[in-house]
């Protein structure tokens, strides 16, 4: 008999959550490495096309796939009482996992997914499900809030925890032999309208905000049959919209990019594809923005963050001004909507004096682009995030919630007044 696992996507407890491509591509790719060996059963919490939210239009999917997730109101966690929003929990209700684990068989393992650090309310709950009505199944964690929050994490109850990438540890807790030329396991749902993929892990920046560098070492293409393998089997499942995960997606590109938008184009594959996770402008070439759109890029997010010189010096020099104009100059030529380009820009950084936002914001504008004011989150481990002790209790992970940070940062006027000028610009493209 092969081992039961069970797989959870956790629900999300935050001020404001949405469905941008959110997959637990993680857990799925240990999942994958594990098929055949072992029987899966799969609980996404944040799965939009389950028959509870599919079919409602307040949850219907935009052109690209992305949408709202049901919600309940939920009191604030007593960290979090002074922020002026709603606290909410995102994603199935509980009664639907509880009912889903009565009806099952024993499980050997539950394996589930962690993402950001202050999301892990929603483990605390998965947690104590699983205890009780599963009482067997050994708990597993693995993903961005375990490797950033080791010592958190041990206090959740779980029996193991997978830090960082190295997966070594795992199969022997398991004791099962891991395939990994195995694709992520995808079919896992019974319905898939969106995926993800990662041609690469890790990032040439230090950026001093980000914990990328030191997570994942130096940038490293993945296997390109590997990728191509998992882009087949999302083709198969009838997916329409791909995001890629990736930090440094246009880092070496003539050996990873470019190679894999070389194979969609032969194998004549027709799928949208997303970067939600920031582009590097530094990086676009003429040639490379036509083939990302010939190849079916539809959206393009970019990192900006700030055009002050002295900001971005300050903080790892990943990209200056001139090199974003020149990359959406690229990208529209080569045939882009400007409506589907959007620079990021952080709101709440603790260096804020110097990132002169509004000049920023205005700067975007006139690129004919959109804005998206990316509200800062510390990062525990990280240069800037480590600053941040001064501000907030860094060793309680809702204290890195991104709505929060700002408003703790420079006041709940200030971050919407910001906001709303971000607002107004983006609707002055419109016009
Ligand atoms: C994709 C991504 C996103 C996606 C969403 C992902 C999702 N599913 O929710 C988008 C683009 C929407 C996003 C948004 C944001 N993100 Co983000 N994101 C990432 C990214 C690139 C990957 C996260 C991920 O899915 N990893 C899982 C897979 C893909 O990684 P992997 O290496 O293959 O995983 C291996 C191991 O880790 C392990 N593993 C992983 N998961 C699991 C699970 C189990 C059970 C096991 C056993 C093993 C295991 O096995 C895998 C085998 O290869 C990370 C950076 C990074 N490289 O980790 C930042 C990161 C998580 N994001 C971060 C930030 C700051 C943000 C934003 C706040 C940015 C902003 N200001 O807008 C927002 C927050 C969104 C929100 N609603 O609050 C920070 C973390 C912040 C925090 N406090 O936790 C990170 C770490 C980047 C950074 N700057 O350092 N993000
Ligand atoms: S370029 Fe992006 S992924 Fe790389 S260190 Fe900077 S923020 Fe992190």
């Amino acid at each position: 008999m092969i081992p039961r696992i069970l797989l959870v996507n956790p629900p999300i407890y935050d001020f404001a959550a949405y469905d941008f491509w959110l997959k637990p591509y993680g857990m799925l790719s240990v999942a994958g490495f594990l098929r055949e060996r072992a029987d899966f059963k799969l609980f996404d919490y944040l799965d939009r096309l389950n028959s509870f939210m599919a079919g409602e239009d307040k949850f219907a999917s935009d052109e690209w796939g992305r949408g709202r997730f049901h919600f309940e109101k939920f009191p604030h966690p007593k960290c979090l009482n002074n922020i002026p929003r709603y606290f909410r929990r995102f994603g199935l209700p509980r009664n639907m996992f509880r009912d889903f684990l009565e009806k099952e068989n024993p499980f050997d393992f539950a394996l589930i997914q962690t993402t950001m650090t202050y999301w892990y309310n929603g483990l605390e709950e998965v947690i104590e499900d699983v205890r009780r009505l599963k009482p067997q199944a050994r708990i597993i964690l693995g993903g961005n809030y375990v490797t950033l929050c080791s010592e958190h994490a041990k206090k959740l109850g779980a029996d193991f925890l997978v830090q960082g990438v190295n997966l070594e540890p795992l199969w022997e807790y398991i004791g099962i032999k891991p395939d990994l030329k195995q694709p992520a396991l995808w079919e896992a749902y019974k319905k898939l309208r969106v995926g993800t993929l990662k041609l690469s892990d890790g990032c040439p920046f230090s950026c001093t905000y980000c914990s990328v560098p030191k997570v994942y070492g130096k940038f490293k293409p993945r296997d390109l049959e590997h990728s191509l393998t998992e882009l087949e089997l999302l083709c198969r499942l009838g997916v329409e919209n791909i995001a890629f995960y990736d930090d440094a997606l246009l880092f070496e590109a003539d050996d990873v990019l470019i190679r894999f938008l070389e194979e969609v184009l032969k194998r004549n594959i027709k799928i949208n594809f997303h970067s939600p996770n920031a582009l590097n402008a530094r990086f676009v070439s003429r040639d490379l923005a036509e083939l990302m759109v010939r190849a079916g890029f539809r959206t393009f997010y970019l990192g900006f963050e700030s055009s002050s010189p002295q900001w971005q010096k300050r903080t790892g020099s990943k990209v200056f001004s001139d090199e974003l104009a020149q990359a959406v100059e690229h990208f529209l030529s080569a045939g882009a909507e400007p409506a589907n380009m959007t620079a990021y820009q952080i709101l709440g950084h603790p260096f804020g004096d110097i990132q002169e936002l509004e000049a920023s914001m205005q700067f975007v504008q006139s690129l004919g682009i959109r804005g998206m004011l990316a509200d800062f989150s510390p990062i525990p481990g990280t240069p800037d995030g480590d600053y941040c002790r001064k501000w907030i209790d860094m060793d309680e992970p809702l204290m890195h919630n991104k709505t929060a940070f700002p408003i703790i940062l420079m006041g709940f006027d200030e971050s919407n007044r910001l906001k709303d000028l971000q607002r107004q610009h983006n609707r002055s493209l419109q016009r």
